[in-house]
Protein backbone atom coordinates (compact mmCIF):
# COMPACT_ATOMS: atom_id res chain seq x y z
CA UNK A 1 0.00 0.00 0.00
CA UNK A 2 1.06 3.61 -0.21
CA UNK A 3 0.42 6.10 2.38
CA UNK A 4 1.15 10.26 2.76
CA UNK A 5 3.73 10.53 5.76
CA UNK A 6 5.47 13.77 6.98
CA UNK A 7 8.88 12.58 7.81
CA UNK A 8 11.36 14.36 10.04
CA UNK A 9 14.63 15.43 8.36
CA UNK A 10 18.12 16.29 10.35
CA UNK A 11 19.39 18.28 7.12
CA UNK A 12 22.89 20.44 7.05
CA UNK A 13 21.16 23.98 6.49
CA UNK A 14 18.08 24.58 7.68
CA UNK A 15 17.84 22.37 10.71
CA UNK A 16 15.41 19.25 11.97
CA UNK A 17 12.48 19.55 9.13
CA UNK A 18 9.12 17.84 8.64
CA UNK A 19 9.34 16.70 4.93
CA UNK A 20 7.03 15.08 3.20
CA UNK A 21 6.91 11.21 2.32
CA UNK A 22 5.00 8.17 1.20
CA UNK A 23 5.67 5.14 3.19
CA UNK A 24 5.40 2.19 0.06
CA UNK A 25 4.78 -1.52 1.91
CA UNK A 26 7.21 -0.93 4.88
CA UNK A 27 9.38 1.37 3.44
CA UNK A 28 9.65 5.22 3.90
CA UNK A 29 10.19 7.46 0.46
CA UNK A 30 11.48 10.84 -0.38
CA UNK A 31 8.54 10.99 -2.64
CA UNK A 32 5.80 13.87 -1.83
CA UNK A 33 2.61 12.97 -3.38
CA UNK A 34 1.24 16.37 -2.12
CA UNK A 35 3.74 18.61 -4.01
CA UNK A 36 2.72 17.33 -7.45
CA UNK A 37 4.90 13.90 -6.69
CA UNK A 38 8.62 15.30 -6.26
CA UNK A 39 10.44 12.68 -5.71
CA UNK A 40 14.48 12.72 -4.37
CA UNK A 41 17.14 10.56 -5.63
CA UNK A 42 20.88 9.35 -4.68
CA UNK A 43 22.78 9.24 -7.71
CA UNK A 44 25.80 8.23 -5.80
CA UNK A 45 28.14 9.27 -7.17
CA UNK A 46 26.68 8.95 -11.10
CA UNK A 47 26.75 11.75 -13.41
CA UNK A 48 24.00 10.46 -15.38
CA UNK A 49 20.24 8.42 -14.93
CA UNK A 50 18.66 8.81 -11.48
CA UNK A 51 20.42 6.71 -9.41
CA UNK A 52 18.01 4.97 -6.74
CA UNK A 53 14.62 6.69 -4.89
CA UNK A 54 15.85 7.91 -0.99
CA UNK A 55 14.51 5.29 1.40
CA UNK A 56 14.20 4.73 4.93
CA UNK A 57 12.91 2.60 7.70
CA UNK A 58 11.54 4.68 10.03
CA UNK A 59 10.76 8.39 8.53
CA UNK A 60 13.84 9.96 10.60
CA UNK A 61 16.39 11.29 8.05
CA UNK A 62 19.64 11.91 8.41
CA UNK A 63 20.42 10.53 11.51
CA UNK A 64 21.45 7.07 12.42
CA UNK A 65 23.23 4.96 9.78
CA UNK A 66 23.46 6.40 6.24
CA UNK A 67 22.69 9.70 7.60
CA UNK A 68 26.12 11.40 5.78
CA UNK A 69 24.21 9.76 2.51
CA UNK A 70 20.54 11.04 3.28
CA UNK A 71 21.34 14.19 5.00
CA UNK A 72 22.10 16.00 1.10
CA UNK A 73 18.48 14.18 -0.08
CA UNK A 74 17.00 15.83 2.98
CA UNK A 75 17.78 19.42 2.12
CA UNK A 76 17.23 19.44 -1.69
CA UNK A 77 13.84 17.28 -0.37
CA UNK A 78 12.95 20.36 1.55
CA UNK A 79 14.48 22.79 -0.97
CA UNK A 80 12.03 21.93 -3.59
CA UNK A 81 8.74 21.83 -1.12
CA UNK A 82 9.70 25.03 0.19
CA UNK A 83 10.07 26.22 -3.57
CA UNK A 84 6.87 24.50 -4.47
CA UNK A 85 4.92 26.12 -1.30
CA UNK A 86 6.36 29.44 -2.26
CA UNK A 87 5.81 29.45 -5.65
CA UNK A 88 2.28 28.22 -4.62
CA UNK A 89 1.24 30.56 -2.18
CA UNK A 90 2.97 34.14 -3.40
CA UNK A 91 2.19 33.72 -6.69
CA UNK A 92 -0.73 31.11 -7.16
CA UNK A 93 1.81 29.01 -9.51
CA UNK A 94 1.34 25.42 -9.32
CA UNK A 95 4.76 24.00 -9.82
CA UNK A 96 7.61 24.87 -12.65
CA UNK A 97 5.36 24.78 -15.39
CA UNK A 98 2.49 25.75 -12.94
CA UNK A 99 0.46 22.63 -14.71
CA UNK A 100 0.74 20.95 -10.74
CA UNK A 101 3.32 18.48 -11.76
CA UNK A 102 6.77 18.19 -9.92
CA UNK A 103 10.40 18.24 -10.90
CA UNK A 104 12.60 15.54 -9.55
CA UNK A 105 15.98 15.82 -7.41
CA UNK A 106 19.13 13.94 -7.82
CA UNK A 107 22.00 14.06 -4.77
CA UNK A 108 25.61 12.87 -4.72
CA UNK A 109 26.30 14.13 -8.72
CA UNK A 110 29.63 13.11 -9.35
CA UNK A 111 32.64 13.28 -6.57
CA UNK A 112 32.85 16.71 -4.73
CA UNK A 113 31.32 18.45 -7.45
CA UNK A 114 30.95 22.12 -6.84
CA UNK A 115 27.64 23.18 -8.74
CA UNK A 116 24.11 22.67 -8.60
CA UNK A 117 22.12 23.10 -11.84
CA UNK A 118 18.54 22.88 -13.43
CA UNK A 119 17.82 20.60 -16.93
CA UNK A 120 15.25 21.85 -18.51
CA UNK A 121 15.65 18.72 -20.94
CA UNK A 122 15.35 16.07 -17.65
CA UNK A 123 13.08 18.40 -15.81
CA UNK A 124 15.28 17.76 -12.45
CA UNK A 125 17.68 19.60 -10.48
CA UNK A 126 20.80 18.30 -9.45
CA UNK A 127 23.35 18.54 -6.85
CA UNK A 128 26.96 18.03 -6.17
CA UNK A 129 28.89 17.26 -2.82
CA UNK A 130 31.01 20.22 -2.65
CA UNK A 131 34.62 20.70 -2.19
CA UNK A 132 35.72 17.89 -0.32
CA UNK A 133 32.30 16.56 0.06
CA UNK A 134 31.53 18.88 3.40
CA UNK A 135 29.42 21.56 1.50
CA UNK A 136 26.70 20.28 -1.02
CA UNK A 137 25.36 23.05 -2.66
CA UNK A 138 21.80 22.30 -1.09
CA UNK A 139 21.14 25.36 0.71
CA UNK A 140 17.58 26.73 -0.02
CA UNK A 141 18.79 29.72 -1.90
CA UNK A 142 20.87 27.76 -3.85
CA UNK A 143 17.71 25.19 -4.41
CA UNK A 144 15.27 27.98 -5.14
CA UNK A 145 17.69 29.81 -7.55
CA UNK A 146 17.83 26.74 -9.73
CA UNK A 147 14.47 25.64 -9.96
CA UNK A 148 13.78 28.97 -11.08
CA UNK A 149 15.66 28.88 -14.26
CA UNK A 150 13.19 26.69 -14.69
CA UNK A 151 10.25 28.77 -13.97
CA UNK A 152 12.31 31.41 -15.97
CA UNK A 153 12.02 29.23 -19.20
CA UNK A 154 8.85 28.42 -18.84
CA UNK A 155 7.78 31.70 -18.70
CA UNK A 156 10.00 34.69 -20.41
CA UNK A 157 12.43 32.33 -21.99
CA UNK A 158 14.88 34.87 -21.36
CA UNK A 159 18.14 33.98 -23.20
CA UNK A 160 20.95 33.00 -21.43
CA UNK A 161 23.75 34.95 -22.63
CA UNK A 162 24.48 38.91 -23.03
CA UNK A 163 21.92 41.48 -21.01
CA UNK A 164 18.98 38.44 -21.19
CA UNK A 165 21.37 36.10 -19.69
CA UNK A 166 22.17 38.73 -16.35
CA UNK A 167 19.06 39.29 -15.73
CA UNK A 168 17.95 35.33 -16.54
CA UNK A 169 20.29 34.88 -13.40
CA UNK A 170 19.02 37.50 -11.23
CA UNK A 171 15.92 36.26 -12.19
CA UNK A 172 16.89 32.90 -10.07
CA UNK A 173 18.46 35.16 -7.20
CA UNK A 174 15.51 36.91 -6.65
CA UNK A 175 13.60 33.88 -6.52
CA UNK A 176 15.90 31.88 -4.64
CA UNK A 177 15.95 35.03 -2.02
CA UNK A 178 12.50 35.10 -1.95
CA UNK A 179 11.80 30.94 -1.08
CA UNK A 180 14.61 31.51 1.47
CA UNK A 181 12.58 34.36 3.40
CA UNK A 182 9.13 32.57 2.54
CA UNK A 183 10.88 29.84 4.51
CA UNK A 184 11.48 31.99 7.91
CA UNK A 185 12.88 29.20 10.06
CA UNK A 186 15.29 29.31 13.18
CA UNK A 187 17.83 28.77 10.56
CA UNK A 188 16.97 30.10 7.18
CA UNK A 189 15.61 33.66 8.21
CA UNK A 190 16.08 35.31 5.27
CA UNK A 191 18.63 37.66 3.41
CA UNK A 192 19.95 39.44 0.24
CA UNK A 193 23.32 37.04 -0.33
CA UNK A 194 23.45 34.42 -2.16
CA UNK A 195 25.04 31.12 -0.93
CA UNK A 196 26.10 32.22 2.49
CA UNK A 197 25.86 28.65 3.69
CA UNK A 198 27.94 26.61 1.35
CA UNK A 199 31.29 28.24 1.45
CA UNK A 200 32.29 28.39 -1.77
CA UNK A 201 34.85 30.58 -1.26
CA UNK A 202 36.30 28.66 1.41
CA UNK A 203 36.40 31.18 3.42
CA UNK A 204 32.71 32.13 4.61
CA UNK A 205 31.85 34.85 2.23
CA UNK A 206 28.70 34.76 0.18
CA UNK A 207 28.55 33.97 -3.59
CA UNK A 208 26.95 37.28 -3.84
CA UNK A 209 25.92 40.46 -2.42
CA UNK A 210 22.27 42.01 -3.57
CA UNK A 211 22.35 45.10 -1.91
CA UNK A 212 26.17 45.87 -3.34
CA UNK A 213 26.71 43.18 -6.16
CA UNK A 214 30.23 44.37 -6.57
CA UNK A 215 31.55 43.22 -3.14
CA UNK A 216 32.06 39.96 -4.48
CA UNK A 217 35.05 41.51 -6.73
CA UNK A 218 33.45 40.54 -10.23
CA UNK A 219 29.46 41.54 -10.84
CA UNK A 220 28.14 44.90 -11.99
CA UNK A 221 26.44 47.38 -9.54
CA UNK A 222 25.00 48.99 -11.83
CA UNK A 223 24.55 48.94 -15.35
CA UNK A 224 26.56 50.18 -18.70
CA UNK A 225 27.12 49.59 -22.30
CA UNK A 226 28.92 46.35 -22.33
CA UNK A 227 27.27 44.77 -18.95
CA UNK A 228 25.95 42.07 -21.61
CA UNK A 229 29.62 41.27 -22.01
CA UNK A 230 29.78 39.85 -18.68
CA UNK A 231 29.62 36.26 -17.29
CA UNK A 232 26.00 36.16 -16.84
CA UNK A 233 26.66 35.80 -13.09
CA UNK A 234 28.44 39.43 -13.02
CA UNK A 235 25.98 40.98 -15.22
CA UNK A 236 23.26 39.90 -13.03
CA UNK A 237 24.56 42.53 -10.46
CA UNK A 238 22.62 45.34 -11.49
CA UNK A 239 19.56 43.59 -11.30
CA UNK A 240 19.69 41.92 -8.40
CA UNK A 241 20.78 45.58 -7.01
CA UNK A 242 17.75 46.96 -8.51
CA UNK A 243 15.47 44.40 -6.66
CA UNK A 244 17.21 45.06 -3.01
CA UNK A 245 16.64 49.21 -3.98
CA UNK A 246 13.23 48.44 -4.47
CA UNK A 247 12.53 45.86 -1.62
CA UNK A 248 14.75 47.57 1.27
CA UNK A 249 15.70 51.57 -0.67
CA UNK A 250 19.48 52.67 -0.46
CA UNK A 251 21.87 53.21 2.54
CA UNK A 252 22.07 51.47 5.85
CA UNK A 253 19.87 49.02 6.84
CA UNK A 254 19.76 45.95 9.25
CA UNK A 255 17.98 43.54 8.81
CA UNK A 256 17.75 39.57 10.61
CA UNK A 257 20.98 40.36 12.12
CA UNK A 258 22.77 41.71 8.47
CA UNK A 259 23.56 45.03 7.88
CA UNK A 260 23.45 46.25 3.94
CA UNK A 261 25.17 49.25 3.07
CA UNK A 262 23.17 49.33 -1.25
CA UNK A 263 24.24 52.45 -3.21
CA UNK A 264 23.24 54.02 -6.33
CA UNK A 265 24.75 54.75 -8.65
CA UNK A 266 23.96 58.46 -9.16
CA UNK A 267 23.59 58.87 -5.37
CA UNK A 268 20.41 60.10 -5.05
CA UNK A 269 18.76 58.06 -2.43
CA UNK A 270 15.93 56.11 -3.01
CA UNK A 271 12.63 54.39 -1.04
CA UNK A 272 12.17 51.37 -0.82
CA UNK A 273 8.50 49.59 -1.18
CA UNK A 274 8.78 45.84 0.78
CA UNK A 275 10.01 42.69 -0.27
CA UNK A 276 6.38 41.20 -0.76
CA UNK A 277 5.62 43.97 -3.46
CA UNK A 278 9.10 43.75 -5.19
CA UNK A 279 8.28 40.00 -5.68
CA UNK A 280 5.07 40.43 -7.30
CA UNK A 281 6.19 42.91 -10.04
CA UNK A 282 9.30 41.39 -11.06
CA UNK A 283 6.84 37.75 -11.10
CA UNK A 284 5.10 39.63 -13.29
CA UNK A 285 6.84 41.66 -15.46
CA UNK A 286 8.72 38.08 -16.04
CA UNK A 287 5.33 35.93 -16.79
CA UNK A 288 3.59 38.85 -18.52
CA UNK A 289 5.94 41.31 -20.42
CA UNK A 290 9.18 40.09 -20.44
CA UNK A 291 10.52 38.27 -23.87
CA UNK A 292 13.61 35.92 -24.60
CA UNK A 293 15.38 38.87 -25.77
CA UNK A 294 14.41 41.63 -23.11
CA UNK A 295 17.75 43.69 -22.33
CA UNK A 296 18.04 46.01 -19.03
CA UNK A 297 15.74 48.90 -20.61
CA UNK A 298 13.08 46.51 -21.71
CA UNK A 299 13.19 45.03 -17.83
CA UNK A 300 12.45 48.07 -16.75
CA UNK A 301 9.57 48.98 -19.08
CA UNK A 302 8.34 45.28 -17.90
CA UNK A 303 8.64 46.43 -14.32
CA UNK A 304 7.06 49.48 -14.68
CA UNK A 305 4.08 47.56 -16.91
CA UNK A 306 3.99 44.81 -13.93
CA UNK A 307 3.42 47.48 -11.15
CA UNK A 308 0.40 50.04 -13.18
CA UNK A 309 -1.12 46.33 -13.52
CA UNK A 310 -1.19 45.72 -9.74
CA UNK A 311 -1.44 48.75 -8.25
CA UNK A 312 -1.62 51.68 -10.84
CA UNK A 313 0.40 53.98 -12.52
CA UNK A 314 0.47 56.56 -9.61
CA UNK A 315 0.96 54.25 -7.12
CA UNK A 316 4.05 54.55 -4.59
CA UNK A 317 4.96 51.33 -6.23
CA UNK A 318 5.37 52.55 -9.69
CA UNK A 319 7.18 55.40 -8.76
CA UNK A 320 9.69 53.21 -6.79
CA UNK A 321 10.13 50.72 -9.58
CA UNK A 322 11.43 54.18 -11.52
CA UNK A 323 14.04 55.05 -9.04
CA UNK A 324 15.18 51.64 -8.32
CA UNK A 325 16.03 51.31 -11.71
CA UNK A 326 17.52 55.00 -12.05
CA UNK A 327 19.41 53.96 -9.01
CA UNK A 328 21.37 51.36 -11.45
CA UNK A 329 21.73 53.40 -14.40
CA UNK A 330 18.51 52.52 -16.07
CA UNK A 331 16.43 55.58 -17.18
CA UNK A 332 15.91 58.30 -15.12
N1 LIG B 1 24.67 26.81 -10.73
C1 LIG B 1 24.77 27.44 -12.00
C2 LIG B 1 23.64 28.44 -12.17
O1 LIG B 1 22.51 28.19 -11.81
C3 LIG B 1 24.71 26.46 -13.07
C4 LIG B 1 24.93 27.19 -14.35
O2 LIG B 1 26.01 27.66 -14.61
N2 LIG B 1 23.90 27.35 -15.14
O3 LIG B 1 23.85 29.49 -12.68
ZN1 LIG C 1 21.81 30.26 -12.18
CA1 LIG D 1 20.77 33.71 1.10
Amino acid sequence: FQDIKTGTGNSQYSGTVTIGTTLSGSTYQLYDTTRGGHKTYNLNNATSGTGTLMTDTDDTWGTGSGSNTQTAGVDAHFGAQVTWDFYKNTFGRSGIKNDGVAAYSRVHYSSSYVNAFWDDDCFCMTYGDGSGGTHALTSLDVAGHEMSHGVTSNTAGLNYSGEPGGLNEATSDIFGTGVEFYAANSTDVGDYLIGEKIDINGDGTPLRYMDEPDKDGSSADSWYSGVGNLDVHYSSGPANHMFYLLSEGSGSKTINGVTYNSPTSDGVAVAGIGRAAALQIWYKALTTYMTSSTNYAGARTAALNAATALYGSSSTQYAGVGNAFAGINVGS
